[in-house]
């Protein structure tokens, strides 16, 4: 606990600084910076509280893939889109954990499943308690992302043990039923408030790149930095487009709807400076952006990524790219505790991890 602490030396003076009442003019002005200075700001934020050099590894797998009745629009996996992905089953358990064991030797810390579903059914819940409880013995971290939970079924996956629940809010809640007609913000909402008061750590984030306008991305950051307590985990996926899915056939037709790299450097960047001690995760997208565009948001913050050569359905960097990348670029994978996590084990963030 000793080492925890040292190493995160400057957290628990700063973390008084952390904020949930940020408004939205305050980061509309923070997006307006000159792009210069918002990234150095950003980069003074993370580097007070994370080490700056360092990235952590998730691995992802989709456990169930496909076949999904919501109508996210940027998504392969429902069945509103022709994008050829086919529906599966559940994964065994067993083999689940065999692709754990991989991504353990492959030096992943966390393990993310992922599955196609509206909410979990009560009959799937002992294969997914296995799961968890399996991972875990391994000494990996365990995240899931399963759609909507009940108070009850988040408190099952907490005695399982399960360390993450990721459940993304996705855009602003202005946007939000122009992406997704089959549930509304307010039920993103309610998994998440399931989730928190079941004493899992909360993973929460979105897409950038949707065609939205500039205050819709202000909006996005908005909804996650009010949350009472910010998500430990902040993923902020650049969309995939992908073929068949309503955003994907949209861009694919108004390719100057396309973010531009330095906006989406921008919303790392924003993300970052108003959630200083959340895990900011440069998801989905990585695989067709420049090690120039990775690099500028590791500069602005971003510390953690999915490895592999596969997301869910979309390709992914792949191990060898990224190990070159690291090289180049000088950073190491992260081996230490996360701030929020470090500060949670010696009673410093109950709450808000605010003032
Ligand atoms: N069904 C669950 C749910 O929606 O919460 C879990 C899986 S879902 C695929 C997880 C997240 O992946 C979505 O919330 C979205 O943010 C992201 N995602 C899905 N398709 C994407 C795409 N084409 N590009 C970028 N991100 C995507
Ligand atoms: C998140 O925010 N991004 C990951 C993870 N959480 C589950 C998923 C990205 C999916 C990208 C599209 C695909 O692979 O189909
Ligand atoms: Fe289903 Fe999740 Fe895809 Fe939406 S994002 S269609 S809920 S798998």
């Amino acid at each position: 606990m000793q080492d925890t602490l040292t190493r995160l030396g400057a957290t628990t003076v700063a973390a008084t600084s952390v904020r949930t009442d940020w408004t939205r003019d305050e980061i509309a002005a923070l997006f307006d910076l000159p792009f210069t200075e918002l990234l150095f700001r950003a980069a003074e934020v993370h580097r007070a509280h994370h080490h700056a050099g360092e990235v952590q590894l998730c691995t992802l797998l989709s456990i169930k893939t496909g076949g999904c009745p919501e109508d996210c629009g940027y998504c392969s996996q429902s069945i509103k889109a022709d994008s050829g992905v086919e529906a599966t089953k559940l994964m065994e358990v067993q083999k689940v954990l065999q692709s754990a064991a991989q991504a353990k030797d492959n030096g992943s810390k966390r393990f993310c499943m992922g599955a196609a579903w509206r909410n979990p059914k009560e009959r799937d819940m002992p294969a997914i308690i296995a799961m968890i409880k399996g991972v875990r013995e391994m000494g990996m971290e365990t995240c899931m992302t399963l759609g909507m939970l009940t108070p009850g079924q988040a408190a099952q996956l907490a005695e399982a043990g399960l360390d993450y629940y990721n459940h993304n809010i996705d855009t602003s809640p202005e946007r939000y039923e122009e992406v997704i007609t089959t549930r509304t913000f307010a039920d993103r909402l309610q998994t998440l408030d399931n989730v928190r008061s079941a004493g899992i750590n909360v993973c929460s984030g979105g897409i950038v790149g949707m065609g939205e306008t500039r205050a819709d991305r202000v909006g996005f950051v908005h909804a996650l930095a009010t949350l009472e307590q910010h998500p430990e985990s902040v993923p902020v996926n650049a969309l995939v487009p992908i073929k068949g899915t309503v955003l994907g056939d949209m861009l694919a037709d108004t390719p100057l709807a396309k973010i531009d790299d330095i906006e989406f450097v921008r919303t790392v960047a924003v993300a970052r400076i108003t959630m200083p001690l959340s895990m900011v995760r440069l998801s989905a997208g990585r695989e067709s952006m420049s090690e120039a565009t990775q690099a500028l948001c590791f500069m602005a913050g971003a510390n953690s990524i999915f490895t592999g050569d596969k997301l869910l359905t979309a390709a992914n960097a792949g191990d060898d790219a990224d190990a070159a990348m690291f090289a180049r670029l000088g950073l190491k994978p992260m081996e230490g505790e996360e701030p929020m996590r470090a500060m949670k084990a010696v009673g410093g963030c109950s709450g808000g991890c605010a003032a």
